[in-house]
């Protein structure tokens, strides 16, 4: 595998669990990606049986990659897919992928409090990374418009460590906003300390959710790839990325 993390992104990452690509999407890519994102959103809508959440701070159409190929596309996308790659190893794989849409909420309703991704304490191993989560933002992002928050570096904290409690506004202390533009994607280790901030803006925030890990690890529960996918799948990164290869002793060569 060729590295493609320069220095500087690659020492940001290891000190702080997360890295911001700008302009991950180009105008065009952006438009179409949300053209696809507002044809899910119906479908999904007009049919409570799909999967997903449908509270008032979240709606998420889940399994995003079966409503259209441009997230397939966006699962390896060209300037974002070969870092998580880095980062994991060539034994990627899928874990789980969303479409998350978190309207405004009059009070400080959030869907997600503050947590870790993996709390695998069996398999706890502090020099591994486990998950890596892209996000991208297909709406501008503002500082009060239901952000991820994380706090930096917290992937490396000891599993037994005690974070404070957030304040009552969510803020916990040295955390830091994804306030980000749309066609920005930010990716972070599944280690680190990050919730979903109260939407207090007026916009609805947008953004698809890819989750990656080992292909030895299996898909979160509901996100497991169709066979219609799964069969579909030609080339050895989607194969792998889709578990349509063998569990063990799978890895991308190139
Ligand atoms: O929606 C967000 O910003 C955070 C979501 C989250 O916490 C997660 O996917 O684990």
């Amino acid at each position: 595998m060729k590295a493609v993390m320069t220095a500087e992104q690659r020492l940001f990452y290891e000190a702080n669990g997360y890295l911001l690509i700008r302009d991950a999407l180009s105008p065009e890519e952006l438009a179409r990606v949300r053209a696809a994102a507002d044809r899910a959103e119906q479908q999904w809508r007009e049919d409570p049986s799909r999967l997903g959440e449908r509270g008032e701070a979240l709606q998420s159409v889940q399994a995003i990659i079966e409503y259209d190929p441009i997230f397939l596309e966006l699962l390896e996308h060209p300037k974002v897919f070969p870092i998580v790659r880095e980062i994991i190893g060539d034994d990627i794989a899928m874990v789980d992928n969303d479409y998350y849409i978190s309207p405004p909420v009059a009070h400080l309703a959030r869907h997600h409090h503050w947590h870790f991704d993996e709390g695998l304490r069996g398999v706890y191993s502090p020099r591994s990374t486990m998950m890596v989560k892209v996000f991208y933002a297909l709406t501008d992002i503002d500082e009060d418009g239901g952000a991820t928050s994380f706090v930096p570096g917290s992937h490396r904290f000891p599993i037994d460590f005690k974070m404070p409690e957030p304040t009552p506004e969510g803020e916990m202390p040295g955390s830091v906003r994804m306030a980000v533009p749309a066609g920005s994607a930010y990716l972070f280790n599944g280690r680190i300390y990050h919730a979903a901030l109260p939407n207090r803006s007026q916009k609805t925030r947008r953004v698809l959710i890819f989750n990656y890990g080992h292909i030895w690890m299996k898909p979160w529960q509901g996100y497991e790839p169709s066979a219609r996918l799964q069969a579909a799948a030609t080339t050895p990164v989607r194969r792998q990325l889709l578990h349509a290869v063998p569990a063990y002793g799978s890895s991308l060569q190139d």
